[in-house]
């Protein structure tokens, strides 16, 4: 059920142990509570927000991911759609375009996955789903992002933020309500008569189990459709790409970010690459662990 919308938009913030800022359990500026969240997030395997991010952020978004798909191509020497469309690891671009930072600073939007994940999720993969006029159906294939299953465990959550309105016509994402129960890939004919489509404004986020079934439209538009897409994990899975790595190899300043940023990006989760590391505190050391 979603609540008209409480003007407690606030997030309150706490430090633990490690240093690193806790959320809270308040209402959100969505009217929906945690447990009305969670619960038709663990029913349907995902919830759509409409309208959570402003437009100025979505524009700069937009902008980044096209203008990164252009230097990343130019880096692998590939340009095809196949490779333009998908980012490996946005925030390698993050000299150029600060955003794929300062949307890390919004705090709003990030609260879903707290709510599922603790406070001490990490970033896995920071990327992009764009697809191209006319994409071939190998693009539309239906999938699931992660094929382990604990029931009732949550390995992580996907998020796909629509930099575009989404359309019937360009291509709006496929997904198949309460399919993130079984590992057993449905039918096409099935999928395709009962899935529903995320059809929204640009600002929503899809937020969805990365064991649901989904795929991506047909865009039958003469534009791309874009999208950012990133999954969150726990801090002990190892990142689809490895970030800080990245972001030291090709020099991106990230000296004035935040210590939530830094926990997001995983810094603070990475194996130990020297002996002193055992023998700092808690809060020095490489990787960070909840202390239970
Ligand atoms: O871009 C889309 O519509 C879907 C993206 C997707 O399938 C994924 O990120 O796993």
């Amino acid at each position: 059920m979603i609540r008209q919308k409480k003007n407690i938009t606030k997030i309150f913030s706490s430090e633990d142990k490690t240093g690193i800022k806790k959320f809270s359990n308040l209402y959100g500026k969505y009217g929906m509570t945690k447990e009305e969240f969670l619960e038709r997030f663990n029913k349907d395997g995902y919830v759509i927000l409409p309208d959570v991010l402003s437009i100025d952020l979505i524009i700069k978004l937009k902008e980044a991911i096209l203008g990164s798909l252009e230097l990343q191509a130019a880096i692998i020497g590939k340009s095809s759609n196949r490779y333009f469309g998908k980012l490996l690891c946005a925030p390698v671009f993050g000299n150029t375009f600060p955003v794929f930072f300062e949307l890390l600073k919004e705090k709003e939007w990030l609260q879903p996955v707290q709510w599922l994940l603790d406070e001490l999720f990490i970033i896995n993969l920071y990327a992009s789903s764009c697809i191209p006029p006319d994409n071939d159906k190998a693009s539309q294939y239906i999938h699931v992002d992660l094929p382990r299953y604990i029931p009732g465990y949550h390995f992580g959550m996907g998020v796909l933020i629509a930099t575009d309105d989404f359309t019937k016509e360009n291509g709006a994402t496929k997904m198949l309500k309460g399919s993130h129960l079984t590992l057993i890939k449905p039918e096409e004919e099935y999928f395709t008569n009962n899935s529903e489509q995320f059809i929204c404004k640009a600002g929503s986020i899809l937020y969805f189990n990365p064991n649901l079934w989904h795929a991506t439209g047909y865009n039958s538009t003469r534009n791309w459709r874009t999208a950012a897409v990133l999954g969150f994990t726990r801090p002990w899975m190892k990142q689809y790409a490895d970030i800080p790595r990245l972001l030291k190899k090709y020099n991106v300043d990230i000296s004035s970010y935040s210590q939530d940023v830094f926990q997001l990006l995983g810094y603070y989760s990475q194996p130990p690459d020297n002996m002193e590391d055992f023998s700092v505190p808690l809060e020095k050391r490489m990787f960070r662990q909840k202390v239970v």
